[in-house]
C-alpha cells in the first residue's frame, strides 16, 4: 500500500463568528488571468490535458490503466456525464473525454485521508478550505465519527458506526423523520437496495440530486409523452436531419456528444443552438480521435445561433410555432403532420386556438431574438421531420421549466416528429446514473404500481405516503420534523440551494451521515452527530463477498451496460455501497419485531441476487444477469420511441402556456449559475475555464459590456452580489467583473460558489426543482479591493 504524506495545506486558525463552520466557500480571490475565448473545443489541448491530470493524480501505470478502461465494453462506466457509449465501434483507447479523465483522477488519485489528518484539522478549519482544497486532499480511507460537541472527526469502526445509526434511526418517533438522499453516481444494484431499505424501514423520504437536474424533465415529458425519459438513441441523433440545442453546453458537461453532432452534421444535419452564451463546443469541435481533430482542424458545428434571454425559450418556441403554422395555412398539410396529429394526439384544437392569439412582435421581445431569426429557425425546420431537441440544465431549472419542456413537446408533435427514427426529445442527463437511480426506485413519488410490486415480491408493506423531495427535505429538517439524514454520496450542502438556509437544516439534525469518496463541504457542516462513510469508487475492484463483483448503470438513452472496477483501493477499510445498504439494514431492522423480509446476507455475496431481485420487480429488466453481461448491455424498453403514448388515454397531450413576464426594477439583473470547464458540480478539478477564457479563478460574473457601463463597472471591479427575494437578504462577497457576449439583463456566475444566493422558495411549478438560472441580483462594488 502506497505511504501517504500529510498534504500541505494553507490552513486557518480556528474560530468562526457565530461559532459554526462556515457553510459557504471562502471568499478568498485567487488571481485572475484572462484570455480569448475559445471559438473551438477539444483537439490537443484537451488531449494532454486529460493525461496530465490522471497521470498527475494517479502515477503513471495506474493512470494509463484506469483511462483504459473506461467506456470499453466489459470495463466500467466513465462516472463523468451520462452520455451513452456507441452501441458498435468504439474508439479503441479514447472513449473518455478530457473531463471523464479529470473524473476519473478525482477518484484513482492514491492520496488519502488517514486518521491523523483528521486528528491534526479541527471541522472549522477544514471549513477555511475552498471547495478545491477539499477535493484535493485525497481518498477517504477509513469510516470517521464526530460526536455531539467535538471539534476533530475521529476513526470509528464499521461495526460501531452501523449501530449508531441504527440506534439513530430506532429512536425516532416515526421513520418520516428520516432522510435518505441520493446522487447520480449510485449504481443500479445500490440504489435498489438502498430504496429497498428506506421503504422497509418505512418511509418513502428518498430525495435525489435528479431533485435539481432533470426532474422538470421528466414531469414534463411524462405528462406529455407517457414517459418521463427521452426518446431517442445516438442512431438517431445520426440521422437527424435538425438538431436543436438549447439551454446545454456539451463542450464541457457532456463532450462525447461532440462527436454524436460531429456524425450527424456529416450526415447531414442542421444544427441550431439556443444559448445566452456562445459556447465553445457548441460553435465548433476538433475531434480528439481523428487526425484532422488532433491536428487543430475543426468542424463547425452551429449553423444558427440564437443568443436568448434567459428564460426566453417558450417565446422562442411558441413564435417558432406561430410562423410553423403560417406556412401551414398558405399550403395546408405540408408543415404539420395532420395525420400524426389527428391519430396519436389529444389537445390540438385548444393549443391552435391559443396559438392564434400570441403576439409575434411580444414573443421576440421576450426571448430577444429579432423576428428574421426565428424566421430562419422556422424555415430550416419547415420542411423536415426528422427532428431532435437536446436540452440540459438551461431549461430544467427555471420556475416555468415543466412548461418550456412541454413546448419542446408540442413543436415536436406538430411535425409527427416522435416515435420515428431520428426524431424525438433528447433531454442530456448529468450523473452518470442518475436515470438508473430513478428506474430502481429512488423517487419520493413512487407509483401504486412500483409498490405494489415491491409488497409483492418482498412480502412487507412499503409506505404509501409520498416522502419529501430535496427542497421539502430541507424544509423539514429546518423545521425539526427530520433529523437524521443519510447521503449516499454527493455534496447536499453544496449543491442545495440557499447554503445558509440548508446548513442551518442540517446543524439542526441529531445525525448526518455522508457516504463518500472525497471530502467535501457536507462533511463540514453537520448535525450534532456525524459520521463519514468511505466507499468504493466506480473504477475501484470490488471483491465484496471475496469474489469480483460489477455492477449496472442507465445512460442517458435507456441502455443498461455493466461496470467494473480495475483498480486497487486505496484502503482496504472501503466498502461497496451495496455492502453498506446491507450493513446498515441489518443493523437498523434487525431490532424490529419481525426484522427483515430481506435476504440481505444474499446480497452480501454475490451481487447477481439483487440483480434477480431488481429482475422480480422492475419491469423491462427480464434475464438481467444474462443481459447485463453480453458486451454493450441492453436498451430498456420505451414507448415513445415506438410511437407510443401512455398518458391516461393513451395520446400525446399539447400543452398550453404563457411565457413568463419578468419584471427587472432599474438595477436589477437575472443571474444563472453555471459549470465551469474545470469542475463536476460541486468538485473543482481546477481554476481555470479554459473555454470561456478564464484562468485562476472562480469568483467572477460574466457581465454585458452595457450593463456594465450603466452600472458604472470596469473589468475586474470587485462586486458583492445581492438577492432580497421573499424579503430575506442573500449575499455573495467579491466576485470579480467580467466583459462577456452574454445578452443584455443577464449575467452569470459559477455554482457552487453562488449557491448561497438561490433562494430555498424559488422553485419550479410542478418539478420542484430549485431556480438555478434565474435568481433575481444586484451589485454593488466590494468595499475590500483586488488584493
Ligand atoms: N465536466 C462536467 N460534466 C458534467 C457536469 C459537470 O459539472 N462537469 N455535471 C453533470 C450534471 S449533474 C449535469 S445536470 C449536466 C449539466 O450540463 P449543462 O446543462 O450543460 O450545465 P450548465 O453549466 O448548468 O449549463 C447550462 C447551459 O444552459 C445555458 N442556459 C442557462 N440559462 C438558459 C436559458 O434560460 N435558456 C437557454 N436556452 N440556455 C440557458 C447556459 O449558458 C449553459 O450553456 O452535466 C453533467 N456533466
Ligand atoms: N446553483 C446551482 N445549483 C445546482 C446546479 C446548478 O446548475 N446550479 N445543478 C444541480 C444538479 S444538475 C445536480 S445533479 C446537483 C448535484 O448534486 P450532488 O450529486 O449532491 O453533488 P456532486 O457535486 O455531484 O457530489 C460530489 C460528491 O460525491 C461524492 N462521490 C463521488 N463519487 C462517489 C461515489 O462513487 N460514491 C459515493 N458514495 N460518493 C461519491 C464525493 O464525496 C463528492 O464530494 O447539484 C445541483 N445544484
Ligand atoms: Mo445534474
Amino acid at each position: 500500500m502506497s505511504k501517504t504524506k500529510h498534504p500541505d495545506i494553507d490552513i486557518k486558525p480556528d474560530g468562526h463568528p457565530n461559532g459554526h463552520p462556515s457553510a459557504e466557500n471562502p471568499d478568498d480571490l485567487t488571481g485572475l488571468h484572462t484570455g480569448s475565448i475559445r471559438h473551438k473545443a477539444v483537439g490537443l489541448p484537451a488531449i494532454v490535458s486529460s493525461f496530465r491530470h490522471a497521470i498527475g493524480e494517479a502515477g503513471l501505470t495506474r493512470g494509463l490503466k484506469a483511462l483504459a478502461h473506461v467506456n470499453q465494453k466489459g470495463g466500467y462506466d466513465c462516472p463523468s456525464c451520462a452520455w451513452p457509449d456507441p452501441d458498435d465501434e468504439r474508439s479503441g483507447f479514447a472513449e473518455y473525454c478530457e473531463n471523464g479523465a479529470k473524473a476519473i483522477a478525482e477518484e484513482a488519485t492514491t492520496k488519502k485521508l488517514i486518521p491523523e489528518f483528521f486528528q491534526k484539522h479541527s471541522v472549522t478549519e477544514l471549513a477555511s478550505l475552498t471547495d478545491y482544497h477539499l477535493g484535493s486532499q485525497g481518498r477517504i480511507a477509513q469510516p470517521m465519527y464526530l460526536p455531539k460537541d467535538a471539534t476533530h472527526y475521529q476513526p470509528i469502526s464499521w461495526d460501531e458506526a452501523f449501530s449508531l445509526i441504527a440506534r439513530h434511526l430506532n429512536a425516532l418517533s416515526s421513520p418520516d423523520e428520516a432522510v435518505f438522499y441520493t446522487s447520480g453516481r449510485t449504481s443500479n444494484e445500490a440504489a435498489f437496495l438502498y430504496q429497498l431499505f428506506a421503504r422497509e424501514y418505512g418511509t418513502n423520504n428518498l430525495p435525489d440530486c435528479s431533485n435539481m437536474c432533470h426532474e422538470s424533465s421528466g414531469v414534463a415529458l411524462g405528462e406529455s409523452l407517457g414517459l418521463g425519459k427521452g426518446s431517442v438513441t445516438l442512431d438517431d441523433l445520426y440521422q437527424a436531419e435538425v438538431i436543436i440545442i438549447m439551454g446545454q453546453n456539451p463542450g464541457t458537461n457532456a463532450p462525447r456528444m461532440l462527436t454524436a453532432l460531429q456524425k450527424a452534421k456529416h450526415n447531414g444535419a442542421t444544427i441550431i443552438s439556443v444559448n445566452p452564451l456562445p459556447e465553445t463546443g457548441l460553435m465548433a469541435f476538433n475531434n480528439p480521435q481523428q487526425v484532422k481533430g488532433i491536428l487543430g482542424l475543426a468542424t463547425p458545428l452551429t449553423d444558427l445561433y440564437l443568443p436568448i434571454k434567459l428564460n426566453g425559450d417558450m417565446a422562442l418556441l411558441q413564435a417558432i410555432e406561430l410562423l410553423l403554422w403560417l406556412e401551414e395555412e398558405k399550403a395546408p398539410g405540408t408543415v404539420f403532420d395532420m395525420d400524426f396529429i389527428h391519430q396519436r394526439t389529444t389537445g390540438y384544437e385548444a393549443f391552435l386556438q391559443h396559438l392564434q392569439q400570441v403576439s409575434l412582435p411580444d414573443l421576440s421581445e421576450a426571448c430577444g431574438i429579432p423576428i428574421a431569426d426565428i424566421g430562419k429557425a422556422a424555415n430550416i425546420i419547415k420542411d423536415k421531420k426528422k427532428i431532435i431537441f437536446c436540452w440540459a440544465m438551461g431549461l430544467t431549472q427555471h420556475t416555468n421549466a415543466v412548461d418550456s419542456i412541454k413546448e419542446i413537446a408540442n413543436l415536436l408533435l406538430l411535425k409527427g416528429s416522435i416515435g420515428k427514427p431520428g426524431a424525438g426529445t433528447c433531454p442530456v442527463r448529468g450523473h452518470s446514473n442518475v436515470q438508473g437511480d430513478r428506474t430502481m426506485g429512488i423517487w419520493e413519488k413512487p407509483t401504486p404500481k412500483f409498490l405494489d410490486s415491491i409488497e409483492k415480491v418482498f412480502g412487507f408493506q412499503p409506505p404509501r405516503k409520498h416522502g419529501y423531495d430535496v427542497v421539502s427535505a430541507i424544509r423539514a429538517m429546518y423545521e425539526g420534523r427530520a433529523s437524521v439524514f443519510f447521503a449516499m454520496g454527493g455534496n447536499f450542502l453544496s449543491a442545495t440551494p440557499d447554503t445558509e438556509y440548508t446548513a442551518e437544516a442540517l446543524r439542526r439534525c441529531r445525525l448526518t451521515v455522508q457516504v463518500s469518496t472525497k471530502l467535501n463541504r457536507s462533511h463540514l457542516v453537520h448535525g450534532e452527530e456525524a459520521l463519514i462513510l468511505p466507499c468504493l469508487a466506480r473504477s475501484d475492484r470490488d471483491f465484496t463477498g471475496d469474489r469480483e463483483q460489477f455492477v449496472s448503470c442507465e445512460n442517458s438513452m435507456g441502455v443498461v451496460q455493466s461496470s467494473k472496477g480495475v483498480l486497487q483501493p486505496v484502503s482496504s477499510h472501503l466498502l461497496s455501497e451495496p455492502a453498506i445498504v446491507c450493513h446498515l439494514a441489518k443493523a437498523t431492522l434487525k431490532a424490529r419485531p419481525g426484522a427483515t423480509k430481506v435476504n440481505w446476507d444474499a446480497y452480501l455475496q454475490d451481487y447477481d441476487f439483487i440483480r434477480d431481485a431488481i429482475e422480480s420487480t422492475i419491469p423491462g429488466f427480464d434475464h438481467y444477469n444474462k443481459r447485463v453481461r453480453e458486451p454493450g448491455g441492453f436498451y430498456l424498453p420505451n414507448a415513445p420511441r415506438e410511437g407510443k403514448f401512455n398518458t391516461p388515454d393513451g395520446k400525446a397531450q399539447f400543452n398550453i402556456a404563457s411565457p413568463a413576464t419578468i419584471a427587472l426594477e432599474p438595477g436589477q439583473l437575472m443571474m444563472m449559475t453555471i459549470r465551469s470547464h474545470d469542475q463536476f458540480n460541486t468538485t473543482i478539478y481546477g481554476l481555470d475555464d479554459r473555454y470561456r477564457g478564464v484562468f485562476n479563478e472562480r469568483r467572477v460574473i460574466f457581465l454585458n459590456q452595457e450593463d456594465m457601463h450603466q452600472q458604472g463597472l470596469q473589468p475586474r471591479d470587485i462586486v458583492d452580489i445581492y438577492n432580497d427575494y421573499g424579503g430575506t437578504r442573500r449575499i455573495a462577497h467579491r466576485f470579480v467583473v467580467i466583459p462577456y457576449p452574454i445578452p443584455r439583463q443577464c449575467a452569470a456566475t459559477y455554482y457552487p460558489e453562488t449557491n448561497v444566493l438561490v433562494p430555498i422558495d424559488s422553485v419550479a411549478q410542478k418539478s420542484n426543482t430549485p431556480v438555478s438560472k434565474l435568481i433575481l441580483i444586484r451589485l454593488q462594488k466590494s468595499s475590500t479591493p483586488l488584493p
